[in-house]
Order: structure tokens, then sequence, then C-alpha cells
């Protein structure tokens, strides 16, 4: 690694804090030589090439996919672990029972014991990143120290990294320390492990997106909203989306969604042929920081500058621009291959797959020749909808927040929510059927506030107060919605053919939030009439749009004792407030 030693002297001496995290660290892991990474696209180069000649990574076609690699995940790391993921405060209760919980001192001896000389005979990678935009107020670092090269290059594409990284961590004098190793992927011993009073994570035994990318959920989810709620702000697993109409106003939306669930979709959403004028510009698919501005509305960043999106499914027709996005210079996770070496999923309609993501021969009977989360990741400026914004050191402004999950019956395609607390109560009432983001079981409804349970990094009671405690703080808050695109018929067939045209029912939340469209009160909120939704052209099936737009008082009670009961695991931590919200709307659907 000629480089190296270069990088070491011109790096490793900016700041003093992370030089001596650095050097604490060598002491206890043992790497043969350490790597201080300046995030250049040349060292980009140097580390791809090292992972193909060591066949780590596969080239795929050069002509069709230029600058586009492969790799294939240990098959039992090919997803997110809830289960082996702790959040460790001193006192349980701050992590709540929406996380699992160790000790501390408890954590930190089980995981240094893990730690300890596991990257003998190999390098050890210093990362700094900037979640944000590197001269945004609004954004954090962190430095990850990692002995996977997969993750530096992942690292590279998903955040600012490397020197102007490390020379605001040397201004701001404080960042996320997060301790990364791939071990040796044996899932009896992988633990992703976050510190939210130190600011730190430990994580080991998976190279998988979510377990070992730490910017990702681990520091701009579960570490960040423990710092949004110290510093008065909110850090959501939210994408972030401008709407731009034939008038060219833009109006920006804040969208959570739980994994796999379209949120990449929808923040790169492609209008309806009949929608002409209309552009979509896209600030993030998959976290937002929203702080409150001075002039009383709220703000959002993409603490991200890259996708980890999940492929299967992607074509000319669901995602025009994500298709087109990742045909160069994008690292592939665990699809299968074509006898040409181009990257094949389910859902491509061109191509044929040959060899699987196990690397075996395509054999249907193993399965789909893609995992179902197998994942590109590219840099968000290849996207031909990239906003203007998505760098703006002040954000975007947002007109409106919307909820959504997976639910075949009960929740109608869109609603709004009557006011803040009553939308913070529709966003902890959020709940959906669950997918292949994570390693349990697929298709189980459940609860799932905010969209953030696998993500909060404390008490969801102490959450939910401070997303009060926020909206108090905003003179205009956003709007907040609800939407279901994912609602069956009796016989299973989805009632709503989404993706670009959900650009419909986001065009009634903005006339909304603009209060130039007309809607009903109902038990649960505003729900649009049939005539105020644009549905021109769909060809949708007769009565669908009614079915969509029902609201069942009978299956809103059973679902509102259900949050009643998931309320009472967090006893006196859920503000009475939210309590006294969630007794109104038991009465209103029970007189309904
Ligand atoms: O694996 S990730 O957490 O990065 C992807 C996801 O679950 O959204
Ligand atoms: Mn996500």
């Amino acid at each position: 690694m000629a480089t190296a030693t270069q990088h070491v002297t011109s790096l490793a001496t900016m700041d003093r804090d992370v030089s001596a995290w650095v050097d604490e660290v060598a002491r206890l892991t043992q790497p043969d030589h350490i790597f201080w990474c300046d995030g250049s696209d040349a060292e980009y180069q140097v580390l791809q090439r090292e992972l193909l000649a060591a066949k780590e990574l596969l080239p795929l076609n050069p002509q069709s996919f230029p600058g586009c690699v492969l790799s294939l995940s240990n098959p039992s790391d090919v997803a997110r672990v809830e289960h082996l993921t702790f959040v460790c405060t001193k006192n349980k209760d701050d992590a709540g029972p929406n996380n699992h919980w160790i000790a501390p001192a408890q954590a930190h001896v089980q995981m240094d014991a893990l730690f300890a000389g596991c990257m003998q005979g190999r390098t050890l990678y210093v990362v700094p990143y900037c979640m944000g935009p590197i001269d945004s107020p609004f954004s954090r670092c962190g430095v990850e120290i990692t002995d996977s090269a997969y993750v530096v290059l992942n690292m590279k594409l998903m955040t600012r990294m490397g020197r102007a990284a490390l020379e605001r961590i040397a201004r701001d004098a404080k960042f996320v320390r997060g301790l990364h190793s791939t071990g040796d992927l044996n899932p009896q011993r992988r633990f992703i492990m976050h510190f939210p009073e130190e600011l730190s994570i430990k994580s080991f035994g998976s190279g998988y997106g979510g377990n070992a990318l730490l910017g990702k959920k681990c520091h701009a989810l579960r570490i960040a909203s423990w710092q949004a709620r110290t510093e008065g702000w909110l850090a959501e697993h939210m994408l972030i989306v401008g709407i731009e109409n034939p008038q060219g106003e833009i109006y920006y939306l804040a969208c959570a969604f739980p994994s796999a669930c379209g949120k990449t979709n929808l923040a790169m959403l492609i209008p309806p042929a009949s929608y002409k004028g209309w552009k979509i510009w896209t600030v993030g698919d998959d976290i937002a920081w929203l702080h409150p501005g001075k002039d009383g509305r709220l703000y959002a960043i993409n603490p991200e500058s890259g996708y980890f999106g999940v492929v299967p499914g992607t074509n000319a027709k669901t995602n025009r621009n994500a298709y087109d996005m990742i045909r160069r210079d994008t690292i592939f996770t665990n699809v299968a291959l074509t006898a040409d070496n181009q990257p094949w999923w389910e859902g491509l309609t061109e191509g044929k797959p040959v060899i699987d993501w196990q690397g075996r021969p395509y054999d249907p009977a193993n399965g789909p020749a893609a995992h179902a989360n197998s994942r590109f990741t590219v840099a968000a400026k290849q996207n031909p909808g990239y906003s203007k914004l998505a760098d703006a050191p002040g954000g975007v402004p947002i007109s409106a927040i919307v909820f959504g999950g997976r639910r075949r019956t009960l929740a109608p395609l869109v609603y709004q929510a009557r006011n803040w607390l009553h939308g913070v109560l529709v966003g902890a009432g959020v709940a959906s059927e669950t997918t292949a983001a994570a390693t349990d079981a697929v298709g189980v409804v459940r609860r799932d506030p905010m969209a953030m349970k696998p993500f909060a990094g404390y008490n969801f009671g102490d959450y939910w107060a401070h997303w009060i405690n926020v909206g108090a703080k905003l003179k205009s808050p956003p709007q907040i919605f609800h939407v279901n695109w994912f609602r069956r018929d009796s016989a299973g067939k989805f009632l709503w053919p989404g993706y670009g045209d959900n650009l419909r029912v986001l065009r009634w939340i903005i006339d909304r939030c603009k209060g130039t469209a007309k809607a009903h009160d109902t038990a649960i909120g505003y729900l649009p009439n049939a005539a105020d939704l644009d549905v021109q052209g769909l060809g949708l099936a007769p009565g669908a749009i009614d079915e969509l737009l029902t609201v069942n008082p009978e299956l809103w009670q059973v679902e509102f004792d259900g949050i009643q009961e998931y309320f009472a695991e967090f006893g006196e931590r859920v503000p009475a407030s939210l309590k006294a919200e969630l007794q109104s709307a038991l009465l209103r659907v029970r007189t309904a």
C-alpha cells in the first residue's frame, strides 16, 4: 500500500482526539497496517482495484456497467440483525422497551473481548465522515474505524468522507466514534452496540449495510436521535422529496416508511405521463435531520450523500431514474449475474440470470436469483433528479410530513391528521408488514412508530414527548399525513398502482397544505372524497377508489386498542397529552 505512509503523516496529525483514539483501537485490535482515508476518487479507485485483485469484489461488464462491481456477502450476513442490536444506556429505561439493552460496562467488556487482536493480518482503515453538507450547522461528524475496504468504498459513496470531514472534526472538537470489524462473520459472534451517552458505536461480525456502514442507521438514526433530543431537533427515518408543479413552485415533503416499503422509489418518483410540467427533486431517500428554523418552519437536511437502495423490482418502468443511475460507478451487493457479466435481479425485464447471489449456477429451486434485500450503493449526484438544494447548508423547508406502512387492510390510501399532536399519534401508531430488510419473519404486522422501531436510540415514550416539544416550537408546523400504497382487495390484489401514480396522492397532500383541496372529516382524520383525488386515466377497478378511502370504525377500534396496549409498555414515559389524544381518537371511532 504505497500511499499509506503519506496519508498517515498528513491526516493522522490533524486532530489529536482522533489520533489518540486510533492508537487506542490499534493497541486493542493489532492491525498490520493503518490507513487514513482521504476520501479522494483516486483512493476509491486504488481500494476497488485491491478488492478486485483479491476477488472480494467481482468486476461487472465494463461496456454496459462501467465502474460497477459486485459484492457477494456471506449468506448468513445479508440484512440488519435487530435481535443483535443494542442500545447501552446507563439506565435501562432510557433505552426503553423498544430497544435491546445491556449495561454499558458489560457491553464494552463483551465487545472488547471480540475486538482484541481481531485485525491481525488486516488493515485498519480510519474513515472520517460528515453526515450532512460539510458547511451545514445541522451536520454532525463521526469517524468509523473498520477492517473492511468494502465498508470504506460504501462510506465514500454514502457520506462526505475523508479530509474535509476530518478538518471539520478538528473544528467541532466532537465526533461519534464507530468501531467496526467484520470479525469472522460468525452470527454467534455478531453484535451491534450503541452507547449514546458516549456518542460511540461498536459493531462486530457483520459486513452488511446497516450493520457495518456506521454512518447510516447506527449514527444518523440511533445516536443522532439521542443527540437531536438533547439539542432540540429530530433525526428521522424519512426520505425528503421536492415536488415542483407546472407553476414552478416546489413543495418539500418528508416521508417515513419502514425499510423496503418504497422510500427510494418515492424519493425518485417519475410523474405519470398526464402530469405535464411536474418535476420531482430528490433531497434524500432514507434519513432526514429536521431542525426548527428561525421563521417557525421545519427545515430538513439529508445527512447522507448516497443511496443504499433495494435492487429487486427496479426497472425502467418502476423507477427510471434509479435504473439509469445504477448503470455506472455503482456497488451491487447480492444480485445475480448474466452470462455476459451484467448484474441481474428479479423485476428486470431483460437478461437472464446464470449465477445467483451466492455465486452458484442459477437454479430456480434455490429461490430468487438476487437476494430479496440485495442492494445498490451509488452517489446521490448520479440521480438525474438530484435536488439543487441537497447540499444547501440550511436545508429545505418541509410543508408536509407523511407517515406510511404496508397494510393489506385498515389504513386508507391517505388521510390527514387534525393538528401536530394528532399527527404525533398517527406517527406513533404506524404499523407495517415486515420486509426482507431485517432478518426476522417477513409479512407479519408489527408496530413501527414513525418507522423508527429499529432505529430510535432511546425510549419511545421520551421520543414522542420530544416530537410534541419540537412541534410546540414551530409557528408554521408541517401538516401531517398517513398513506398506504399497499391496501389489497379481498382477492389479495393491490388496489392502488403505486410508483409514479403516487404523485396523485402527493398532489392532494400539497393542495391540503396550500388550503385548496377538499376533504371530509372522519373518525381518524381528514380524508379526500373520491372526487378530490385525480384518478383520471388510471383505469382503477370499479369501486376501488371507494374501497381505498373506506374507514371501518370496528377495525379502527381494534387498532386503537392495540395502540393503547402498546403504549402501556412504555408506562409513565408516554406523554399525558398523547394518551389523551388516543382517548379522543378511541371515542371518535366508538361513536362513528
Ligand atoms: O441495511 S440498511 O439498514 O442500511 C437498509 C435498511 O434497512 O433500510
Ligand atoms: Mn431505511
